[in-house]
């Protein structure tokens, strides 16, 4: 039932737990639907105590409980039980039965395909057994399983294992979010990996049967991660086996527990032959993310929900930085600027607008965002240039020694900074309590030799933020000369006042700024600056961020004036993007980045800001019409690139190869608007990996010559669970705005729609929720099948329901009738007697 009133939390509520746990012991002995658990714990009253104990606990049975082998008869309630104790320290014992089988909303212990598996993050171990279930509460676990499986694992390092049983003891205290079990008929892939200390880890990576041949790219790249987190963090491995096991059914990506990482399968399973080039790379990534988190995260925990950044944001800035390391750096940022301004900038200017350190909630899995895991981590960038690389290594090294063991709050990150710069980041610290995108406006002033820069910040009041004060934005700012050279290299200019000058002395000519290079900051960055200065950049600027920016900026201007005014393509724009396309030495993957134009959800984005309403039909024809004038001013080159840009070595995943494919997929996306769909055929017969096969896939989709490939692909592939992901999405992706829900209504149809595995149900519903123009259709299809299926799957999953909510986030951006349409369905879900307190939350923060 949902609760009559709904509780929020707050963070200054937070009061620590009465009780330090020394100890917990468990056992499982498993069952699908009749799950045992016992729990042994041992608690010490601190000066905070009283004479009850609050444990929580959701959907168990108690069988029996004891305080120091005496039966006690605990108050229960739906959130967990109460229960008068000695004043001194006592040992409680439990056992609770639980039903895995019937766990579909997979938190706490849940199965799939026959395999156990539990996700405990965020309040998931109080649906396993009665706990103080709160990330400040750290303890030394000790884990026995009993069950009829070949592998049976949890944190720690095995101590004993016989047929049909295994013990595990993990000797680092860690908070329960952080446990974990898996037992199932599995595989393990495995190797080993040997410290700079000497101390030998054995690695695995377990998976179904049939999965083995998709496992050495993950080990690789774990393999690479903890090389370079000792290189570049001085962090080592801290226990005698590292395992990670693959699962289909997963809300989320990943999760990093202690020593047994859990993946969803999409997130760790490749081969070239089933995974793209982008597949991979986002694997190496979330290898490398979760592998991290052994520092930054578990070491090292939160104390309490509201610092989810300072685990979250803080590993996704190290395993940016580990990417960069291993690919193109240039590559990398555009990749996350884009993916920023696609997923953090709605959320920053929209009903669901919170800081980057929220200050309550009332559902903590609806706080997992990109606000606070890629704002988070651009936090930490812009800390690290504003105090230096050297400052914050030391102030990281620091925070390891100072901490290690502990749960800490944005304080106590924020103290080691200070104490090591001596700097007062008292200001600063407004990025992780003020929500919004700062909007920056920059103009340019000459007089005989001095050239002055003057920066304004704004922004705007939000539901978290009644009223906002003035940010540190570092702005890396370097100055050209006419003819390309660098006459004033990169500095961080520090815009702490709503509005501030800065100057240059002694210069022979007036200078064409470069400002925000590497997007040093995440803002909106306004130039009131000659329009000539934009095409200079595209063609001179000695930084590549701002290179590609400029290119974005002009491609924005022009999209904006063919949707307002029905002007044509801008040459300036074409002019400059033909040569540096036609620029060989140039990176083949930044090449094919600029040719990317922004998205449409973000185009609507700006003509919101504009004060406009955004057609979405408007913006999808003009956005068609750029590629065909893309396509006609390359034209002539497009052959030659694509042939010249073929991979004929043996595939690798490489930033090279892929960089390369890329390019030449690029070139074959433009040419198929003049040609038509005979080279995407030939592509997709000799295809012998997934990243050409699904490109030509697209292509032919989008010829609407797609039919024989799509039946071949999926005859090919119907054994494949991850690859057939990609053949449901794509139909929705490359489907004309009329046609996108229709087409997702057919594909629910389909046999193999398993709307309860989160990863197919995104296949089909997520790709329509983000094909803008289909998902905006005016005739409302989209919204009404959207409604339909968040209605269904609400009492089976609710974490995935309420993510897939926040597309309805940017719904005032969009005229009266398609609002009214929203609005209706909003209201329809909302009505519903039981829905979820996650999506009861979302919705009420949108619908406003
Ligand atoms: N902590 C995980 C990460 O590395 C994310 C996660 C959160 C996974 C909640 C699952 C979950 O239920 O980002």
């Amino acid at each position: 039932m949902r609760d009559a009133a709904p509780t929020t939390i707050f963070l200054k509520d937070y009061k620590p737990f009465g009780f330090d746990v020394t100890s917990v012991a468990l056992t499982f002995d498993l069952n699908p639907h009749a799950t045992r658990v016992k729990s042994r714990i041992a608690f010490a009253p601190t000066s905070d105590a009283e004479e009850e104990i609050f444990l929580h606990g959701e959907n168990l049975t108690l069988i029996s409980a004891r305080i120091d082998g005496q039966p006690v008869a605990p108050e229960i309630t739906d959130q967990g039980l109460t229960c008068k104790v000695p004043a001194t320290p006592f040992v409680w014992e439990a056992e609770v039965e639980i039903d895995p089988a019937n766990n579909t909303a997979l938190e706490g212990l849940y199965m799939s395909n026959g395999m156990y598996c539990t996700q405990c993050e965020a309040e998931g171990f109080r649906k396993i057994t009665y706990y103080p279930d709160r990330p400040d509460v750290m303890s030394v676990f000790t884990v026995t399983i009993n069950g009829p499986h070949p592998v049976l694992l949890s944190n720690g390092n095995p101590v004993n294992a016989s047929e049909g049983r295994a013990e595990w003891h993990d000797p680092w205290p860690k908070p329960a979010y952080l446990f974990a079990l898996v037992a199932g008929d599995l595989v393990a892939h495995s190797d080993s990996f040997t410290t700079r200390s000497g101390q030998e880890v054995d690695l695995n990576l377990y998976v179904r049967p049939g999965d083995e041949g998709k496992c050495a790219f993950g080990m690789q790249a774990l393999k690479d991660s903890m090389k370079w987190d000792e290189d570049v963090y001085g962090r080592e491995y801290d226990l005698d086996v590292f395992n990670i096991v693959a699962v289909d059914d997963f809300n989320m990506g990943a999760m990093e527990n202690k020593g047994l990482n859990i993946f969803n399968s999409s997130a760790v399973l490749a081969s070239p032959e089933t995974a793209t080039d982008s597949n991979f790379e986002r694997i190496e990534a979330i290898i490398a993310h979760e592998y991290f988190h052994n520092w930054t995260g578990n070491r090292i925990t939160c104390r309490d929900w509201f610092q989810l950044c300072l685990k979250e944001g803080l590993t996704v800035f190290r395993d940016s930085q580990f990417t960069s390391d291993m690919r193109s750096a240039p590559v990398k940022r555009i990749s996350d600027v884009i993916e920023l301004r696609a997923r953090q900038f709605p959320e920053d200017q929209g009903p669901l607008a919170h800081p980057v350190r929220p200050e309550s909630f009332q559902e903590i899995n609806n706080f997992y965002t990109a606000t606070v895991y890629e704002k988070g981590a651009e936090v930490i960038g812009m800390l690290r240039r504003l105090v230096g690389a050297e400052a914050y290594s030391k102030a990281l090294d620091l925070y390891f020694d100072r901490h290690d063991g502990q749960a800490c709050t944005i304080e106590d990150w924020l103290k080691v900074f200070e104490d090591t710069t001596g700097r007062d980041l008292s200001q600063f610290k407004r990025w992780y309590s003020q929500a919004g995108t700062p909007t920056v406006t920059v103009k340019d002033a000459w007089y005989a030799g001095t050239y002055i820069l003057t920066f304004t910040q704004d922004l705007k009041p939000s539901a978290t933020t009644a009223d906002p004060q003035p940010q540190v934005i570092p702005i890396v700012t370097g100055l050209l000369s006419p003819s390309g050279e660098e006459l004033v290299p990169s500095q961080v200019l520090e815009l702490t006042e709503a509005s501030q000058s800065f100057t240059f002395e002694g210069l022979s000519e007036r200078p064409i700024p470069s400002v925000l290079r590497g997007f040093s900051a995440p803002v909106v960055l306004q130039r009131d600056l000659p329009e000539e200065h934009t095409a200079f950049l595209l063609a001179h600027d000695t930084d590549p961020f701002n290179r590609w920016e400029a290119g974005r900026d002009l491609a924005r201007k022009s999209l904006l004036g063919m949707i307002r005014e029905g002007a044509a393509p801008d040459a300036k724009y074409l002019d400059g993007l033909r040569a540096v396309f036609a620029d060989d030495s140039l990176d083949p993957a930044y090449r094919a980045l600029m040719l990317g134009v922004p998205g449409q959800s973000d185009l609507a984005r700006t003509l919101h800001e504009l004060g406009e309403v955004p057609d979405p039909q408007a913006i999808w024809d003009n956005a068609e019409g750029m590629g065909r004038a893309q396509a006609d001013k390359l034209g002539d080159l497009l052959p030659g690139i694509y042939d010249q840009h073929q991979v004929r070595e043996p595939y690798q995943p490489n930033a090279e190869q892929s960089g390369r494919r890329s390019l030449a997929n690029a070139a074959l996306r433009l040419m198929s608007l003049t040609d038509g769909p005979d080279r995407a055929q030939a592509q997709y017969d000799a295809a012998d990996n997934m990243t050409q096969q699904l490109t030509a896939l697209s292509v032919l989709l989008r010829q609407k010559a797609g039919d024989d490939a799509l039946r071949a692909f999926e005859q090919q592939w119907s054994h494949d669970r991850l690859v057939m992901d990609k053949w449901f999405g794509l139909q929705v992706m490359q489907a004309e705005p009329n046609q996108v829900a229709s087409t997702a209504q057919r594909l629910t149809e389909h046999a193999d729609f398993n709307w309860k595995n989160p990863n197919r149900f995104r296949a089909v519903i997520g790709a329509m929720a983000s094909h803008h123009a289909g998902f905006h259709h005016e005739s409302g299809a989209a919204y009404t099948l959207l409604a339909d299926w968040l209605i269904k799957l609400d009492p089976v999953n609710p974490q995935t329901t309420a993510r897939m909510c926040s597309v309805f986030q940017t719904w005032k951006r969009y005229d009266e009738s398609r609002q009214a349409k929203i609005a209706a369905e909003l209201d329809r879900i909302l009505a519903l007697p039981d829905l979820s307190r996650d999506t009861t939350e979302m919705l009420t923060r949108i619908r406003g």
